[in-house]
Formats: C-alpha cells, structure tokens, sequence
C-alpha cells in the first residue's frame, strides 16, 4: 500500500525526526511511502543512506500528484489544497490522518481517534481522523526504532567513546538551559564521560570548565539509527523534545527529559502528566527527588540535593520500559486503524 506522509518543518529536528521514524518504520513493515517534505536538510546525516520504500519528495510537488489510499499529515501540517482538493475528488477517499504531538495529558485518551468532517474548503466532505500517540492501551501507542538492539560489545570503543574504568556514560541532547552547571556538579559524583551532541549543548559547554571528574566528548550528528544504538549503550540520558524521549524510553535506562519550551508554560503541565504516570506506574520510591531534577532541568526550580540513587532508578526505567513493550506499538496501531476505516 502507498502512503502519503506530509511534514513540515517547524523548527528543530523533532518534525522531520518523527516523520522519518515513521516512514522507515512503515517501509521496514513492507508499505511504501511518499514523504513530502518542505525541508529535507536534516536527513542528510539523519538518514544518509535513505532506505527502501521511503521515497523523500519536495513538498511543493504535492500540487500535483495523485493521492495515495493513506494520507497522514503530521502535527497538523496543512498539506497543499490541491492535494487536498484531489483527495475528494477520488472515487475511494483515502484516509486521513492527523498525527498529533505526543502527551501524556489526560485528554489524549479523550481525543485519540476522533473524527473531524470537513464541511467546507477544498476537503469538503472528507474526514480527517486524529490519532495520538501515548503511554497507555487508549491512545496510539509509540514509536520505536527499527533497529537498535541491546549495545553490541565494544560499540562505543569503534566509535571512539569507550569508557574509563568506573565511569558513567551520559549523552547530552539539550536546548539552552542555565542548569547545565548544576547538572555537572552532581554527575561529578562519579567518573563521567558526557557525550555531547551539537548544537546548544555543545555550546554550552564550550563556555565553561566541567568539574573534575567529567570528561566531555562533542559528537557528530549520528544517523537516527546510530543515536538510537547510542542511547542503549549508556548509563543516564538527557534527551529534549518529542523523539529523542521517547526513544530514550526503550533502553530501560535512566533519562532526564529536557521539553520544548512554550510560552504560555504549558509544557510544565506536560512534564508533571508524564512523571505522574511514570513515578506512580514504578512506584519508584525517590520520586520526589526525580521530579525535582526534572524540574530544575527544565527551568523550573532548583536542584535537589543528590539524583536519585542509580540502582532504584534504573530498575524504574526498566520497569517503565516494560509496560511500554505490552502495548502495541504506534505503527502496529496506525495499520490496524487505518484498515479498520479503508
Ligand atoms: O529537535 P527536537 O528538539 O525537536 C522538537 C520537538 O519535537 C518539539 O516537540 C517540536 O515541537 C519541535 O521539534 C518542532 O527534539 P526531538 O523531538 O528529539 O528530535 C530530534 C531528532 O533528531 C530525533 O529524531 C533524534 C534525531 N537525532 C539524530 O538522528 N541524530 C543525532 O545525533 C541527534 C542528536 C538527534
């Protein structure tokens, strides 16, 4: 089956990191899609090779091809409207889909699946459908690479990160923050070598002196599907946005989640609906200590006095991870959805 897969690229990595995640995870399942995008930089490093079934294409040439039985625009990206306006004009409407960010507020349940007829403009008379991704068996479940397995012996070391002895591995994939400081001060605790991925971390970082104890190595951009293997071959992962987390969810190993900033605030609410559900599901015991890291690493108020203990924190995640994989995942869902209304 052919989908049409349209993203637009607000800013970041975030956009075209999902939509890419998607369409070589529909391709690995044997469906061929079309990504019209508007900005395709990105995937020069991100997905240097491309991959078969995955057919990157300017967005503006959408004007004038034919829909494919499955359109899904992501985050509510307003494909062309003479796409749009073909897409009613066919005899079998395809489906539609709206891919929404990722939440886990309690009305993603509520919304996750709903209908939205279109009265007027060039769809008029199709129907648009929201689909969510999510943390629980109501919503549309998550992402997953399609590869990274447990790190393969001595993957860091060909890479040239291999650790010291005693030290943690840390990978740092940040927006600005003044708590980078901080955060040093308490991974000085321990040997630590921190990986640092470019942009605002590896800025940061260039204007101050880490700790004693913290060596920092600037990484490269990394192919989707090596960051992916990366951030199982670690100790502690700072990831920001929308699919770094989530991916960071899929080792099992601790992380730290660094939000999108909004300027209403929102995101705050966001981060407390997340760690309500993570602390209560692990029934992790240092909770309140990991929401104040959390807290304070996103801006919104002071470091706690230590992280929480290792042990009890990877157990949590591992944990975490596991109730994660007994739910289907946002592409087993997504075809099954989408056969279910063809
Ligand atoms: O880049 P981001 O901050 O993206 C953001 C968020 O998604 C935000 O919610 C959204 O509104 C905004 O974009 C538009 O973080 P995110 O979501 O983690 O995306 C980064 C992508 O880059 C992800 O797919 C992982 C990938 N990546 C690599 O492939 N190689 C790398 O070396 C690194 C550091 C990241």
């Amino acid at each position: 089956m052919v989908w049409d897969l349209f993203c637009r690229v607000v800013d970041n990595f975030g956009d075209v990191g999902v939509c890419w995640r998607l369409a070589a995870g529909l391709a690995a399942r044997g469906e061929s899609v079309r990504l019209w995008i508007d900005d395709a930089s990105a995937l020069t490093w991100m997905a240097p090779r491309g991959t078969e079934g995955v057919q990157p294409l300017l967005w503006a040439d959408a004007e004038h091809a034919e829909p494919a039985d499955t359109v899904i625009e992501a985050f509510g990206c307003d494909p062309p409207s003479a796409f749009i306006a073909r897409m009613a004009r066919r005899t079998a409407a395809p489906v539609w889909i709206n891919l929404e960010y990722l939440s886990a507020e309690a009305y993603v349940e509520r919304s996750h699946g709903l209908q939205s007829p279109q009265f007027s403009g060039p769809g008029a008379g199709l129907n648009k459908w929201f689909f969510y991704p999510g943390f629980n068996a109501r919503t549309g479940g998550l992402l997953r690479g399609t590869s990274a397995p447990p790190c393969p012996e001595h993957w860091l070391a060909q890479h040239g990160w291999a650790r010291q002895a005693q030290e943690q591995v840390v990978v740092l994939f940040c927006y600005d923050t003044t708590a980078l400081p901080d955060l040093l001060q308490q991974l000085a605790a321990q040997p630590t070598l921190l990986l640092a991925a470019p942009g605002p971390a590896q800025q940061a970082l260039s204007q101050i002196r880490p700790p004693t104890g913290v060596r920092t190595i600037a990484l490269p951009w990394l192919a989707q599907t090596e960051f992916d293997q990366l951030l199982h071959c670690t100790d502690l992962n700072l990831v920001r946005g929308e699919d770094s987390f989530v991916q960071a969810q899929w080792p099992g190993v601790p992380f730290i989640w660094q939000l999108y900033p909004q300027a209403d605030g929102a995101h705050a609410a966001k981060l407390e609906a997340f760690l309500d559900r993570f602390l209560s599901l692990t029934e992790f015991v240092d909770g309140p200590a990991l929401r104040q890291a959390w807290r304070a690493w996103n801006g919104l108020g002071a470091w706690p006095e230590r992280l929480p203990p290792r042990a009890a924190w990877q157990q949590a995640a591992t944990a975490w991870r596991d109730s994660l994989r007994r739910q289907p995942d946002l592409i087993t869902q997504l075809q099954s959805f989408v056969a279910e209304r063809r």
